[in-house]
C-alpha cells in the first residue's frame, strides 16, 4: 500500500468490527477502495451484507442491555478518552481522510471549521432513556465528521450503534473504530459493517427492518432518505434524516461584495462542492450584478489550486469517483444548452482522473438543471434578480430545505428574509455556517431531525411519563 506517512500505521485497518471483534464478510468476499486523485486501488475490505447486518444487530442489541444502564458521567468518560484519542491521531485520520476521499489535507484536518460559540394527588415524573440500538447510515463526503456527530449524540444518550460507512470511504471510518476499541468502549457498543455499493441496500433494509434497531440516523442522499424513511414504517422506529439541499445564496445591492465573495468561495468550493449545505443557486442583485461575476472569476482563477491532496498548495480535490463527475458535466452541459452562459470551466479538468475545472455558468435560470438540482460540484450557476420579493419566490420553490444564505447590510432585511426562507439554517453575511455546537438540519424533503448541539442528543432518547398515585 501507498506510504502516506501515517505515525500509526495499524489504524488502517482491512477488517469490520462487530462484537468487539475485527472480521471479514461471512463468505470472505472483499471489495477496493480507489484513491480518486490517483484512481489506484488503495486496499480491499470486506464487502458485507444483510447477515453480517443482523450479527452486529444481536450483538448491539445484546450490549444495549448493559450500556443503557450506565451512568451518564461513565458514558461521558469513556467518550472523553475516545475523543482525545482521535484528537492525538488527527493528522492520521486526516491523512486516511484524503487518501480515500481525495480532499485536500488542509480541507481533512478541518482547519478554520469548527466555529467559536462556544396539584393534586398525583406526580408527574419525565424520565428520559435512550432509545435502544441505532443504525448508522453516513455518506463520502465528509468521512468522520458525519460520524461523530451521529456516534456522539448515541453513546452520549445510552445507545448503542451499527454504523454502516459510504463504501468509497470507510477507512477512515475504521480507523476511528479502532480508536474506539482502544478508549475502552465496551464490546458491541460500536459495531461497523462495511460493504460495496451493491450490497448497501441489504444492510439498510436490514437495519430498518429490524425488530432490534430502535432508530435510524442517515445523511445522504433525497432518494435513499426515502428508500428508509419507507422501510422504517414497518417498525415504527425513529428516523433522523439528513439529506440533499440546494442551498440559495442571495447576494443583496447593500452587501459587501468582498465578503459575499469571500463566502462563496468558501460555501461553494469547499470539499470540491460536494457539501449538503454548498451555495447551489447564487442570486445576486441587479446593481451589483456584473462586478460580482467579474470578482469572482478573478477570485476563482488566482485562489483555486485544483490537484492531489497530499500535493502542498493544493485546495480543490477530485470528485469523489466517475459517477458523480459525470453527473455534475451533465448538469453543466445540459445548462448551457438551455441557454446559461458559460464564464469560465465547464469541463473535465486537463490534469485527467476525478477532476473538475472550477467552473461559472451565469444567466442561469429555475428551469435549468443547475438550479433544479444538488450540483455537488465545483460549479458556481448564477441568476440575476431585481427584488426581494422575487428573489424570495424563486429561492422558496423547491421540495428541499437545508441552507440558505443571505448577503446584506439592511438589518431589517436580514430578519425579514432569515425568517421568509423556507430552509432549515441559514447563513447572514457569511458562508460557513456548520459547527458541533449548533444544531444541523434540514426542512421539506432536505430530511428530519436536527444533529449537533444537545438538540442531536433528543433524537437518541425517549421520554417516558410516570405517573404516580397513591403511594399508600
Ligand atoms: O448518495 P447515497 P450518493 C447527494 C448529492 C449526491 C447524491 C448521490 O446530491 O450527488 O446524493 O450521492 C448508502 N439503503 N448527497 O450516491 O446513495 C450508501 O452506501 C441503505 C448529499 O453517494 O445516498 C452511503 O453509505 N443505504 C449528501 C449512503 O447511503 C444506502 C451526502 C449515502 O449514499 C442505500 C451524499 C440503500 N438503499 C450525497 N443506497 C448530504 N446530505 O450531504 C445507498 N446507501
Amino acid at each position: 500500500m501507498e506510504n502516506i506517512g501515517l505515525r500509526t500505521p495499524s489504524l488502517i485497518r482491512q477488517s469490520a468490527f462487530i462484537g468487539g471483534k475485527w472480521c471479514s464478510a461471512f463468505n470472505n468476499k472483499t471489495y477496493s477502495i480507489t484513491n480518486p486523485s490517483t484512481n489506484k486501488v488503495i486496499c480491499e475490505i470486506p464487502d458485507m451484507n444483510e447477515k453480517e447486518t443482523y450479527t452486529a444487530i444481536d450483538v448491539a442489541h445484546k450490549a444495549f442491555q448493559t450500556w443503557k444502564k450506565t451512568t451518564a458521567q461513565e458514558r461521558s468518560g469513556i467518550l472523553r478518552k475516545w475523543y482525545n484519542l482521535m484528537l492525538d491521531h488527527k493528522e492520521d485520520i486526516s491523512r486516511i481522510i484524503t487518501l480515500e476521499n481525495g480532499k485536500p489535507l488542509v480541507e481533512a484536518r478541518g482547519e478554520g471549521e469548527i466555529a467559536q460559540s462556544p396539584s393534586s394527588s398525583k406526580e408527574f415524573l419525565f424520565v428520559r432513556q435512550p432509545i435502544g440500538v441505532a443504525g448508522l447510515i453516513t455518506p463520502w463526503n465528509f468521512p468522520v465528521a458525519m460520524i461523530t456527530r451521529k456516534v456522539g449524540a448515541a453513546l452520549a444518550a445510552g445507545c448503542t450503534c451499527i454504523i454502516k460507512p459510504a463504501e468509497d470511504t470507510p477507512l477512515s471510518a475504521l480507523a476511528m473504530v479502532a480508536l474506539a476499541e482502544e478508549a475502552g468502549v465496551p464490546e458491541g457498543v460500536v459495531n461497523i459493517v462495511t460493504g460495496s455499493r451493491q450490497n448497501a441496500p441489504n444492510i439498510g433494509k436490514a437495519l430498518c427492518e429490524s425488530k432490534k434497531v430502535a432508530g435510524i440516523s442517515f445523511t445522504g442522499s433525497t432518494a435513499v432518505g426515502k428508500l428508509l424513511y419507507r422501510d422504517c414504517s414497518s417498525t415504527i422506529k425513529h428516523i433522523g434524516l439528513e439529506l440533499g439541499g440546494n442551498a440559495p445564496f442571495i447576494v443583496f445591492n447593500s452587501a459587501k461584495l468582498s465578503n459575499a465573495i469571500k463566502s462563496l468561495m468558501i460555501a461553494k468550493f469547499r470539499n470540491s462542492g460536494q457539501a449538503c449545505i454548498s451555495a447551489n443557486r447564487i442570486f445576486v442583485q441587479s446593481g451589483i450584478y456584473n462586478e460580482f461575476v467579474e470578482e469572482l472569476k478573478k477570485a476563482i482563477t488566482s485562489q483555486i489550486k485544483v490537484g492531489d491532496g497530499f500535493t502542498e498548495g493544493i485546495n480543490s480535490g477530485p470528485i469523489i469517483n466517475e459517477n458523480q463527475l459525470k453527473k455534475v458535466d451533465s448538469i453543466v452541459k445540459e445548462s448551457v444548452n438551455a441557454g446559461a452562459n458559460l464564464v469560465m470551466g465547464g469541463k473535465r479538468h486537463s490534469i485527467g482522473g476525478l477532476f473538475y475545472e472550477p467552473t461559472i455558468l451565469e444567466n442561469c435560470s429555475p428551469d435549468m438543471r443547475c438550479f433544479k438540482e444538488e450540483i455537488f460540484g465545483p460549479v458556481v450557476a448564477i441568476k440575476k434578480f431585481e427584488t426581494e420579493e422575487e428573489v424570495l419566490e424563486m429561492a422558496n420553490a423547491c421540495d428541499v430545505g437545508l441552507a440558505g444564505y443571505i448577503f446584506t447590510q439592511n438589518p431589517a432585511q436580514i430578519f425579514r428574509v432569515s425568517r421568509e426562507l423556507e430552509t432549515g439554517m441559514v447563513g447572514v453575511n457569511e458562508g460557513l455556517i456548520s459547527a458541533a455546537e449548533a444544531s444541523f438540519g434540514g426542512i421539506k424533503e432536505s430530511g428530519l431531525g436536527r444533529e449537533g448541539s444537545r438538540h442531536g442528543i433528543e433524537e437518541f432518547v425517549d421520554i417516558k411519563y410516570i405517573c404516580i398515585g397513591d403511594l399508600d
